[in-house]
């Protein structure tokens, strides 16, 4: 099964890329991370995107905060799907991170979540990878089905609770 890569641009967006690491753990699929940066660390963030195809990863998710343009290097770098997370907090609350994440120019796309929206660039990663993977698939109609199962549960609780 094709890896995924979860870069983050400062260890101080940890907490964030952790919740990323959760999902992948809880759909088993397998992940290395790494802190790069599009600025401090440049050369390794092209040496890395350059060989992810070839090194068995199929998407690649990019958590940078403030000028986030982590994941527009790496888009600039590989052919291979690059979601990004803006992460928030910072003195603009994330805007900075959404606009230089989300901006791109035509040719080099990144998919970008929402601010802080680690969970879902993990689903969105693997979406794509399912699309070649049927057990992957299955895991993701299951986890589809337990989340409607719990809102019809807090459906049920509320109405319960205020009917008259
Ligand atoms: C970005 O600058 C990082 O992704 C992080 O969100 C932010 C601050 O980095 P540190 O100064 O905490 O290393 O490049």
């Amino acid at each position: 099964m094709k890896k995924v890569a979860v870069i983050m641009g400062s260890d101080s967006d940890l907490p964030v890329a952790e919740k990323a690491l959760e999902v992948l753990e809880e759909l088993n699929i397998p992940y290395v991370v790494h802190v790069y940066s599009a600025h401090r660390t440049p050369e390794e963030v092209r040496q890395f995107a350059e060989g992810a195809a070839e090194n068995g990863f199929g998407v690649i998710i990019c958590a940078a905060g403030m000028a986030a343009h982590l994941a527009g290097a790496f888009a600039a770098n590989c052919v291979l799907p690059v979601i990004g997370i803006p992460v928030g907090g910072g003195s603009l609350g994330g805007m900075d991170a959404l606009l230089s994440t989300v901006m791109m120019p035509s040719g080099i796309p990144v998919a970008t979540v929402a601010i802080d929206g680690a969970k879902n660039a993990v689903y969105l990663a693997a979406e794509i990878l399912a699309v070649g993977d049927e057990a992957l698939q299955q895991r993701l109609l299951a986890l589809r089905r337990a989340a409607s199962a719990a809102v019809l549960e807090k459906d049920k609780k509320i109405f319960e609770k205020f009917v008259k």
